[in-house]
């Protein structure tokens, strides 16, 4: 390969993964040009371009040295990841988005007792790579049926007696009679690399992509509280935190006894919590959103 300067990350398209992944690029200050096909995305400020893909086509696509980095679920990663390609593939980060679970599902009324019931079945499924490493860890001798797409029907059409597919909030399932009994994959958007990772130029492009990325969820869904309280206070406050965050704690000029005290909280504070720290001595208490922190 040539060397490049510019960084290249592939992204999902169209789909589920693509509002997310833009919103994450976005909240790391990267501002992109769309080409006319609306295939390439032009970095304006950093030296980072996109490549709009199918996510199927991500893994192969960075194994291939086309693109440096890659954002797809861990699904698509472990089934599409290890597919002989020139170099191998590794997870950076976790970006917890794009969360699922890659499950067994078996007609509502088909008995169930572990996996050794699925022994001599079929079972449908668009991941035949993973599904056949976890019925060989299992010991389970079955029939891997492959189909790209419709896989949930594949029971009532009798072409297959379960299914393996890709979970979210069980409605799919239920719309067609399946029950879940097992998970083969838990699975979350990942953002992967060739690995080794690049040495030139565009290792500092990776490395500022990773702080910021680092800087945006390590804050995700996060609340900074500000309130004042009486120096007496405060222990009854902090136990009322929810989290047990570590907060700072500042004397406030010219109020002996008084203090402000912040305290970033890991979840979004909710009206009994606020009102039950309230109860403990705050007053003027504020919860401000947090968009990034740098350490
Ligand atoms: O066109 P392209 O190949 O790029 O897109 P795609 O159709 O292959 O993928 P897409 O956009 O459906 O999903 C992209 C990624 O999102 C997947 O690889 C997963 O990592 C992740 N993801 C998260 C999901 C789901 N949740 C999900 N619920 N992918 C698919 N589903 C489907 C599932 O296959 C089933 O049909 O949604 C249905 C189940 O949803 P529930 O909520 O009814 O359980
Ligand atoms: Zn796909």
């Amino acid at each position: 390969m040539m060397p490049r300067e510019r960084l290249r990350i592939a992204v999902q398209k169209s789909g589920r993964l693509s509002d997310p992944c833009f919103d994450l690029l976005d909240r790391c200050g990267l501002r992109f040009r769309r080409s006319r096909d609306g295939l390439f995305c032009y970095g304006d400020g950093e030296p980072i371009d996109l490549l709009l893909v199918r996510d199927d086509d991500i893994p192969g696509m960075i194994g291939q040295g086309v693109c440096d980095l890659g954002i797809v679920g861990r699904n698509v990663l472990a089934e599409f990841g290890g597919n002989g390609d020139a170099n191998a593939l590794r997870g950076l980060r976790d970006l917890g988005f794009g969360r699922c679970r890659l499950a067994i599902a078996v007609p509502q009324d088909r008995v169930y007792a572990g996996p050794a019931s699925l022994a001599g079945l079929r079972i449908a499924t668009s991941y035949p790579n993973l599904l056949r490493g976890w019925l060989d860890r299992q010991g389970i001798g079955a029939a891997v049926v492959t189909l790209s797409g419709s896989v949930e029907i594949a029971p009532r059409l009798g072409t297959a007696d379960a299914i393996c597919d890709l979970v979210q909030s069980g409605a799919t399932l239920i719309a067609n009679h399946l029950r879940e009994v097992d998970c083969v994959l838990d699975s979350e958007a990942v953002l992967v690399a060739a690995d080794p990772l690049p040495a030139d130029g565009r290792r500092d492009a990776i490395e500022l992509l990773l702080r910021r990325v680092d800087g945006v969820t390590r804050v995700r869904g996060s609340r900074l509280l500000l309130l004042q309280a009486a120096r007496d206070c405060v222990d009854a406050i902090v136990a009322a935190l929810p989290g047990a965050p570590r907060p700072t704690v500042l004397q406030m000029d010219g109020e002996p006894g008084r203090v402000m005290l912040q305290a970033l909280c890991p979840d979004e504070l909710g009206w009994r919590q606020l009102e039950a720290i309230q109860r403990a001595g705050a007053r003027e208490l504020f919860v401000l959103p947090v968009e990034r922190a740098l350490a």
